[in-house]
């Protein structure tokens, strides 16, 4: 394939047949030219074509608590109106801005835009005695619905579990297959691509191509490719790269590619290993990229797998509380906390929710989704600190564990990001405890986690650990948060979450380019005060790079949702550095050492998620059409699987 080919496909169900490492190193800081060089803010607010008749939470904020760390430089003239205005106005000058914004040259459709968000409620918040914030809903009280507060409490849900579990290839008493073909009409239909139409959009696309001929040659069927050693690396023995690749190679017009995995997944893909597995990975990567690959091409085979494996992670939610264990072994049909604690991840357990949902309504089988709304309510009725919740949680008890660190980073993050992203595949209800829940969040990242660096202002968000003690430290994992506030005020919410994700973009930009690789770390640290030597430092123990998608996930969001090309230019930044550093003879690798670019410590290990998220974050951020896939039709899961948006 050239840089210039247009590939068209047209896959119809007929047609296809087919945490921690690195040792010391250079800890010099490089900045590059190019930071110094004059220039706009990168996001400008105008760049951002709201949805006609959006933004309509309006929130009284002069009862909530002030974060005194917000703005300890904003001079009086540049604030916003309310009292978090001075904390996410800019402080950056333009001297020390990146690039120089460009206009979009996508112009932005907005009769295309999903109707308005016109019905919301308005809410206030107010104070209550112990200076927690409450949201209070000053229309319409909240509609009651059944629920199945506890799957233990509803003998029927808990009896047609089990029967799911007892027969996971059926469904209401029928084989899966004999079930899907009596609901032919209501089937998904397949997409259409058209595959790369620009040089760097094919430089993703021979990517993918690399990567997947070295997992071809070197890890077929197995989980992981290891580039450097040149084998394989098994994790829960289910093929985890061919079925996170499937709609990236369907959404790139990899058409004999995605041919072969779906060969191998409809005659290799077994579920009934005596294994145990992680709920949450499985769900997310596996049963996504099924759910994903149905939808897209409209193959009824990945549905059929994909309800199989829903049947067979059901017992995780047989635990006392209706909060699911962890582990799931998918042979035995049986469930347990994991080995090494009694208690599962927050973000494990409220990340699995689109999957879930998605798989009922594209069966019409209800139990999948009840089950997982009864996590949604539990987790909804337990007390947190400013909306933001501790990151484990148990699963015989339904509580959180007392203590425990607070944080938008690992096992906590994708709480955060599913309460959105159920809200709006959900059809964007009023009154829905999802976006109260994460407005309330986000408030509490404003009031409790957010802060600016010293000297440079960049913004980032700290963590309390124990719950209460502020750390300046901050995972790359975090910097899903940008996009997803982005995707947030597109659909309705305050004007403060674009502006804080303006700047956490900018500060999620600075952990990459300030590496002589430039390539973010792990973990990165934020000074507290002026007397530290740099505003923005890396850990040797921090230093490693697994080829995660996060920023890269930002970046499309920013570009898809702007059309600003700016965005491009910064992922084009990011994507070469991996070709120089990452890429081997066999793939592409984690590193070790992002701080020297003598000594980066090939890690040898090429994750499923750089196929699933990271390239085809890359491939849609480089599109010409911004709108490749329309979000206000498609949202995507936690490890980049796009799901379709429902109306209700
Ligand atoms: C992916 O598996 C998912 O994005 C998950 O939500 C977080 N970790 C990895 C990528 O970094």
């Amino acid at each position: 394939m050239t840089n210039t080919d247009h590939v068209a496909l047209t896959l119809s169900s007929t047609s296809v047949t087919g945490l921690s490492g690195g040792a010391a190193g250079d800890e010099t800081f490089i900045f590059t030219a190019l930071l110094f060089l004059p220039g706009d803010q990168l996001i400008n607010i105008k760049d951002v074509r709201l949805k006609p008749g959006a933004a309509p939470f309006h929130i009284r904020r002069e009862n909530t608590l002030q974060n005194p760390h917000h703005h300890p430089n904003v001079e009086k003239g540049n604030e916003l109106p309310g009292d978090i205005s001075a904390a996410v106005a800019s402080p950056m000058t333009d001297e020390n801005r990146l690039i120089k914004a460009k206009p979009a040259e996508e112009k932005m459709d907005d009769s295309k835009f999903a109707e308005n968000v016109d019905k919301l409620p308005e809410t206030v918040l107010v104070g209550n005695e112990n200076g927690i914030i409450d949201i209070v809903n000053n229309v319409d009280q909240p509609i009651e619905e059944p629920l199945d507060n506890n799957i233990n409490d509803h003998s029927n849900l808990r009896a047609e579990v089990e029967e799911a579990i007892r027969n996971p290839f059926k469904v209401s008493h029928v084989s899966i297959e004999s079930h899907l073909q009596s609901m032919s009409a209501q089937l998904a239909k397949p997409q259409h691509f058209h595959g790369a139409t620009n040089e760097r959009q094919s430089a993703v696309v021979a990517a993918f191509k690399h990567s997947w001929a070295g997992y071809k040659t070197y890890a077929w069927g197995h989980d992981n490719l290891k580039p450097v050693s040149q084998t394989s690396h098994e994790w829960f023995g289910l093929g985890l790269s061919i079925v996170d690749s499937l709609d990236t190679m369907y959404i790139m017009g990899l058409e004999d590619e995605f041919n072969e995995a779906r060969d191998w997944v409809k005659d290799s893909l077994h579920f009934h290993t005596n294994r145990d597995v992680n709920l949450f990975e499985v769900t997310i990567r596996v049963l996504g990229g099924l759910l994903s690959a149905y939808h897209l091409s409209g193959d009824r085979m990945f549905l059929v797998k994909a309800t199989e494996l829903g049947n067979r992670l059901l017992p995780s939610f047989l635990s006392p509380s209706g909060i699911p264990y962890s582990d799931v072994n998918l042979g035995e049909r049986s469930a347990h906390s994991p080995k090494w604690s009694p208690d599962s991840s927050t973000s494990e357990v409220t990340t699995i929710q689109l999957e879930f949902r998605d798989l009922s309504r594209s069966t019409n089988v209800s139990i999948y989704e009840r089950v997982v709304n009864v996590v949604n309510e539990k987790v909804h009725a337990l007390d947190k600190s400013h909306g933001l919740v501790p990151i484990f949680i148990n699963a015989n008890t339904g509580t959180f564990r007392n203590y425990a660190t607070i944080s938008l980073g690992a096992r906590g993050d994708s709480y955060y990001e599913y309460l959105l992203k159920q809200w709006l595949q959900t059809g964007r209800k009023d009154n829905d405890n999802l976006i109260l829940d994460y407005m309330q969040a986000i408030d509490g990242v404003f009031t409790q986690l957010m802060r600016r660096t010293p000297r440079e202002h960049w913004v980032y968000i700290g963590e309390l650990i124990n719950g209460h003690d502020f750390k300046p430290k901050m995972d790359h994992l975090t910097c899903y948060l940008p996009g997803t506030l982005l995707l947030g005020h597109q659909n309705g919410m305050p004007e403060s979450h674009l502006l804080l994700a303006k700047d956490l973009l900018d500060t999620c930009y600075q952990t990459y380019v300030r590496q002589p690789t430039q390539l973010a770390a792990e973990i990165s640290y934020f000074a507290l005060t002026d007397k530290e030597e740099n505003d923005i430092y890396v850990k040797s123990n921090d230093a490693h790079n697994l080829l995660r998608p996060e920023f890269i996930e930002s970046l499309y969001y920013f570009y898809a949702l702007t059309g600003n090309r700016t965005y491009q230019d910064m992922g084009w930044v990011i994507f070469q550095a991996f070709e120089k550093h990452s890429k081997v003879a066999a793939g592409y690798t984690s590193l070790g050492n992002v701080k020297n670019t003598l000594n980066t410590r090939m890690r040898d290990l090429m994750e499923s998620f750089w196929l699933s998220e990271t390239l085809k974050y890359f491939y849609l951020l480089f599109s010409d059409n911004c709108k490749e896939i329309d979000l206000d039709k498609w949202v995507f899961n936690s490890e980049g699987h796009p799901l379709p948006v429902y109306q209700n």
